[in-house]
C-alpha cells in the first residue's frame, strides 16, 4: 500500500533514462569529491588550506543542488533551470576565487577577483534570461553571455591573472593557473553547446540534450578544478618539506 502510494507520488528512475542517470552520478560524485577535498585539507601546507576548502565548497554546493535537480527531473522530466542557475551563481564566482587565491600571495589584487566575478555574473544572468525569460531571443542572450565568458578567458590567458602567475617564483602556481585556464577554455565551452541545443538556437534538432551536456560539464569542471588545486597544493607542500630537510642536513 505504502509502496504503491510512493510510486504514484514519486517517479522512479526508469531504465534507459540516461539524463536521469547523470543527475544521480553528478550528485554522488560531487558529494564524494567534497569529502575528499575536506579531508585532504589536513595534508597540505597552511597557505593552501583555504584553496582546498573552496574546492570542497564548490562540489558540495553543486551536490546539494543536484539532490534537488534529480527530483525535479524524476517528477517532471523538464530542465531544473532555476536550481541550475542558483548553483552556477554560487559556484562559478567561487571558481574565480580559486584563481585569485593562487595569485594573491604574489601580489594578485582583489580588483582582479572583482573583474572575474563581474564577467561571470554577466555570463550567467544573460544565460538565464535566454533560457528562462526570453527563450524567443535565445541567440541574442547567448551572444551577450559569451562576452562575459570571453572576459574570464581573457583575464586568465593574457590579463592580470596570467601576468601575476608568470611573475611568481612558484612554478606550481603558474602551472595551476594554466591548467585552470585550460578548464575554462575547453571544459566551460561544453556549456554553450548545451545552450545551443535549445529550440530556436543554432544546434536545435541535432539530438543533443541540454541537461545531459550540462550534467557532464559540471562534474568534469567542478571536480577537475578542485583536483588541479589539490595537485598544486600537494606538490608545493612536498617541495617545501624537501627544501627544509635539505637545509637542515646542510647546516
Ligand atoms: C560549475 C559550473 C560552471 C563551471 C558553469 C559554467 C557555465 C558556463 C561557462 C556557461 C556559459 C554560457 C555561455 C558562454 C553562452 C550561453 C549561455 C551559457 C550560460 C550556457
Amino acid at each position: 500500500m505504502l509502496n504503491q502510494l510512493s510510486s504514484i507520488l514519486l517517479e522512479a528512475l526508469q531504465p534507459g533514462d540516461v539524463i536521469g542517470f547523470t543527475f544521480f552520478t553528478g550528485y554522488m560524485s560531487m558529494f564524494a569529491a567534497s569529502v575528499f577535498f575536506f579531508m585532504e585539507r589536513s595534508q597540505v601546507d597552511g597557505k593552501w588550506k583555504t584553496s582546498l576548502l573552496i574546492s570542497g565548497l564548490i562540489t558540495m554546493i553543486a551536490s546539494v543542488h543536484y539532490f534537488y535537480m534529480r527530483d525535479v527531473w524524476l517528477n517532471t522530466h523538464t530542465s531544473p533551470t532555476e536550481f541550475r542557475y542558483i548553483d552556477w551563481t554560487l559556484t562559478v564566482p567561487l571558481m574565480c576565487v580559486e584563481f585569485y587565491l593562487l595569485i594573491k600571495p604574489y601580489g594578485g589584487k582583489v580588483t582582479t577577483l572583482y573583474k572575474l566575478v563581474a564577467y561571470s555574473v554577466l555570463m550567467l544572468v544573460a544565460g538565464y534570461i535566454g533560457e528562462a525569460i526570453q527563450p524567443d531571443r535565445t541567440i541574442m542572450w547567448g551572444f551577450i553571455s559569451t562576452l562575459g565568458y570571453l572576459g574570464v578567458i581573457y583575464e586568465a590567458t593574457a590579463g592580470d591573472v596570467k601576468k601575476v602567475a608568470d611573475a611568481s617564483a612558484n612554478p606550481e602556481v603558474s602551472k595551476a593557473v594554466r591548467l585552470l585556464r585550460n578548464f575554462a577554455i575547453i571544459g566551460w565551452a561544453i556549456y554553450p553547446i548545451g545552450y545551443m541545443a535549445m529550440p530556436g538556437n543554432l544546434l536545435a534538432g541535432m539530438g543533443l540534450n541540454l541537461d545531459l551536456i550540462y550534467n557532464i560539464a559540471d562534474a568534469v569542471n567542478k571536480i577537475g578544478f578542485g583536483l588541479v588545486v589539490y595537485g598544486a597544493a600537494m606538490t608545493s607542500t612536498q617541495n617545501e618539506a624537501k627544501l627544509v630537510k635539505a637545509t637542515t642536513v646542510a647546516a
